[in-house]
């Protein structure tokens, strides 16, 4: 059995705070109608891929503060995507901001979907590591709150047995922790589906800029594809957001860390890699074969504790 899968890593250009989630929902349609004519079968989207990264303003208003969340997923505006999942044979992730009823409390979620290739969810992910402040900072040249919009997510990093393979989420900062790649790996996760929102310029250190940024971004991914044995596909909202600029630098690597594409521009941009999931196998059995080579006895500080304790 073939488990070959031609991946879209479908880049979205700006969101300004003006457009509408139709709007968006529109140039993703587009980005999923090339990507049929090119003939992948599972595309990624971003990030929050119907607004614009709203975690850098700090909005009290609950009104206007509501408008960026989801109650549901599809919903009336998000189900175009579906219906051109289903009616394409094309599997999808999106990421969006989830609002949650539950044991009767209101709870807000960064989230992403997997979405099979019926246009069917078969699961959700809601971020573990956010990362940003609480309150508004004074001090920052631009907020990053997603700890004021959003609380961590409650699920771990759980995997799924569709489209012929194993698939695991996660969403932009989750990308840089190890922990994050590990937990879906000793699931036998082959395939990681990512988006990210990352400024341009890092607002506690103004000369970290573009390049670093992304040198760091594929660093994390490269890195956690190979350790992991996974392919990974890491994809951006890029662009100039009313004055705020984020990297672009979308990635789709295979399990021996290789990029097998890369977004050129700031814009909306499919990049495709053929991806054939039995790729992970050697790398499963030979230097990462877990069962053989692992020493949890030594990893005890991985889960008992979280800051640094230093040595007396
Ligand atoms: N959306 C994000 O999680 N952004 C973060 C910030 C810290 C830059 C990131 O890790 O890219």
């Amino acid at each position: 059995m073939s488990r070959v899968i031609k991946v879209g890593g479908a880049q979205l250009g700006p969101i300004q705070r003006a457009e509408s989630k139709e709007s968006a929902v529109a140039r993703m349609v587009a980005l999923m109608e090339q990507a049929h004519r090119e003939g992948c079968t599972f595309v990624v989207f971003p990030e929050l891929a119907l607004t614009t990264f709203f975690p850098r303003y700090y909005v009290e208003d609950p009104t206007e503060f509501a408008k960026f969340y989801e109650r549901e997923m599809p919903n009336p505006v998000t189900r175009p995507l579906f219906e051109k999942s289903a009616e394409y044979g094309i599997g999808f992730y999106l990421g969006f901001a989830e609002l949650a009823e539950e044991d009767g409390k209101t709870r807000h979620f960064n989230s992403s979907v997997l979405v099979d290739q019926s246009g069917r969810v078969v699961g959700k992910y809601r971020k573990v590591h956010l990362p940003g402040h609480g309150e508004f900072d004074p001090e920052r040249s631009f907020q990053h709150l997603e700890k004021y919009y959003f609380e961590p997510g409650d699920y771990g990093f759980p995997v799924w047995r569709s489209m012929d393979g194993i698939f695991g989420m996660c969403l932009c900062n989750d990308r840089r922790w190890p922990e994050t790649y590990r937990v879906m790996a000793l699931q036998g996760v082959e395939f990681i589906a990512l988006g990210y929102n990352t400024p341009s310029v890092n607002s506690q250190r103004p000369e970290e800029r573009g390049d670093e940024r992304i040198f760091h971004s594929d660093l994390t991914v490269q890195a956690g594809a190979y350790q992991n044995a996974t392919f990974v596909a890491a994809i951006a909202k890029a662009g100039n957001e009313d004055g705020n600029p984020l990297i672009g630098g979308s990635i789709i690597v295979h399990p021996s860390g290789r990029v097998l594409a890369r977004a050129e521009t700031e814009e909306d941009e499919l990049i495709t890699a053929v991806c054939d999931l039995d790729d992970t196998i050697f790398y499963k059995q030979t230097i990462f074969d877990f069962a053989r080579h692992r020493r949890p006895e030594h990893y005890t500080r991985i889960v008992e504790q979280t800051g640094v304790i230093l040595p007396d």
